[in-house]
């Protein structure tokens, strides 16, 4: 019944996968001080190369972007080194991998930087805190500036560089879960009314050049995009979104990506303005590569891709809890159950 999960998929003339299963990109919080990637993440990773393809922790493309404690860059020599010896295992063990390129928008907090200013689309702070790091409040953010704009994307791209650089086979923009890109799609984090906001052209503006700044430099190929249609984490939603999607989705199959990937940590979830599901949705109007995930097990999993609801699977904490996802389904052995506190070690 699983068995559509195990067959090669192929994304592009340059990449094809050994199976249709996706390790989710997994914030664990555990590179170094220097936000390097550990010897553990390397092994951790490493035991994880059965996936068709490993998507790694969202990985900050500068120092600004940071809103978690030890969430690891790829803008330092030595982050660039740790992740190579990262791909470099993965690679032996005959798994792939692509970088997600993050930057948390207002999400940030300036005691991660020792910065002045959290950057974001508008002065509209998200509610709330740090996790597990109560004290830390989140700040009303400063506007970015054109310039500032102009800098992000370059940064973007200068990521996707490094990434490549580091031995991934490819990057996923994170464009989803309320961080900075998603900031610009979603009118609560927006408000601008210069040609970053009002419309939904405009509201897709930064999105789409950071887009085409990575496809420049690693190709077209090789790139990927997160995106959350559905306001659900760290945004509120809003009605008007979808008029942004409409415009963003067709314009993003134009670029031919390697995949587009949902965001969402429950595909169950119903959106009004989307008319039911986040994937129904971007699979109504994005006609390419999908990538599902959000609550779903093997079997789940392989019964949405043979309704053609989407064509590969990414699994995230039933990989938290099972080095050896893979394995498991494919001999149908039981799996570990996920709970929170494996969040605390990497196994
Ligand atoms: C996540 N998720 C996530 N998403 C993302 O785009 N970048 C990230 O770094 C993270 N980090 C992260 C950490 C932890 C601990 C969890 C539980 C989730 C979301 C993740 O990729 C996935 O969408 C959800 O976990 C839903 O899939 P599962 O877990 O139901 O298979
Ligand atoms: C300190 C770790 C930070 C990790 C960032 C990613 C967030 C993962 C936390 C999992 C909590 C699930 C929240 C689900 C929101 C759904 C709302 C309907």
């Amino acid at each position: 019944m699983t068995d559509i999960l195990f067959q090669p998929y192929t994304l592009n003339p340059t990449l094809t996968l050994k199976n249709r299963i996706l390790m989710a990109p997994l914030t664990r919080c555990m590179a170094d001080a220097d936000l390097v990637p550990t010897q553990a993440m390397t092994e951790y990773y490493g035991r994880r190369a059965e996936a068709g393809l490993i998507i790694s922790e969202a990985t900050i493309i500068r120092a600004d972007g940071q809103g978690y404690p030890n969430t690891p860059g790829l803008f330092t020599p030595e982050q660039i080194a740790g992740w190579r010896r990262v791909t470099d295992t993965v690679h032996a063990n005959g798994g792939k991998m692509f970088a997600q390129l993050w930057h948390t928008g207002r999400v940030a907090h300036p005691h991660f930087y020792h910065g002045e200013h959290v950057l974001a689309p508008s002065a509209e702070a998200v509610e709330g805190s740090v996790p597990r790091m109560r004290e830390l409040t989140y700040q009303v953010p400063k506007p970015v500036t054109k310039q500032e704009i102009e800098q992000l994307v370059a940064d973007y791209a200068q990521a996707a560089a490094n990434a490549i650089d580091a031995g991934f086979d490819g990057v996923e923009i994170h464009g989803a879960n309320g961080y900075l890109i998603d900031q610009f799609l979603h009118h609560d984090s927006n408000k601008r009314t210069d040609q970053y906001g009002g419309s939904p052209e405009n509201m897709a503006r930064f999105a789409l050049e950071v887009v085409d700044a990575v496809i420049d430099r690693i190709g077209n190929d090789r790139t990927a995009l997160r995106v959350s249609p559905g306001a659900y984490f760290n945004m509120a939603a809003d009605d008007r979104d979808r008029d942004v999607f409409d415009y963003l989705l067709p314009a993003l199959e134009q670029r031919d990506l390697a995949f587009l990937h949902v965001g969402i940590f429950d595909d169950a979830m119903e959106f009004g303005y989307l008319g039911g599901r986040a994937s129904s949705y971007i699979r109504s109007v994005y006609h390419n590569t999908l990538v599902g995930v959000g609550s779903y097990t093997a079997e789940t999993g392989s019964e949405a891709i043979t309704a053609n609801k989407f064509d590969l699977l990414a699994i995230g904490r039933p990989f938290i809890a099972n080095p050896d996802y893979v394995a498991k389904v494919k001999s149908k052995a039981p799996l570990v159950a996920y709970s929170d506190e494996m969040l605390t070690s990497l196994v």
